[in-house]
């Protein structure tokens, strides 16, 4: 989509700090980060959110989270624990409208909601 800054990130066009890419998946360290670990990680393809997921989708989205797991291990946070989130919509507080998951860890994460 021309005018998503993801798909613009995944594309080259807009800079990013990436620590993973492939031809299907992109991960980059998120602009704004609430952790000392916070990643962004993006299918490569534009998907507004998980509202607009179908079940094709499934293998890309599971391979999202594997991603999530490697990049976890990497930055050396898998023991400690590490948050996996998807902002879905306004009440969410979805602010870019392209699916990604957050990796955040490195410090105890406060309660939810
Ligand atoms: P969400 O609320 O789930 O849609 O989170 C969007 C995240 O994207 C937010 O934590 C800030 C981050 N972000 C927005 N614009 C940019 C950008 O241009 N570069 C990077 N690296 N991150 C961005």
């Amino acid at each position: 989509m021309s005018d998503c800054i993801f798909c613009k990130i995944v594309s080259g066009e807009i800079p990013s700090t990436n620590v993973y890419k492939d031809e299907q998946v992109t991960a980059f360290r998120d602009i704004n980060p609430a952790a000392p670990t916070h990643i962004l990680i993006v299918p490569n393809r534009h998907i507004d959110s998980v509202n607009f997921m179908t079940t094709k989708d499934e293998p890309l989205i599971g391979r999202l989270f594997s991603i999530a797991k490697q990049l976890a291990a990497q930055e050396g946070i898998a023991e400690s624990g590490y948050r996996l989130i998807v902002n879905t919509n306004a009440d969410a507080g979805q602010a870019v409208f392209h699916i990604h998951l957050h990796l955040l860890g490195g410090r105890q994460l406060t309660t939810l909601g």
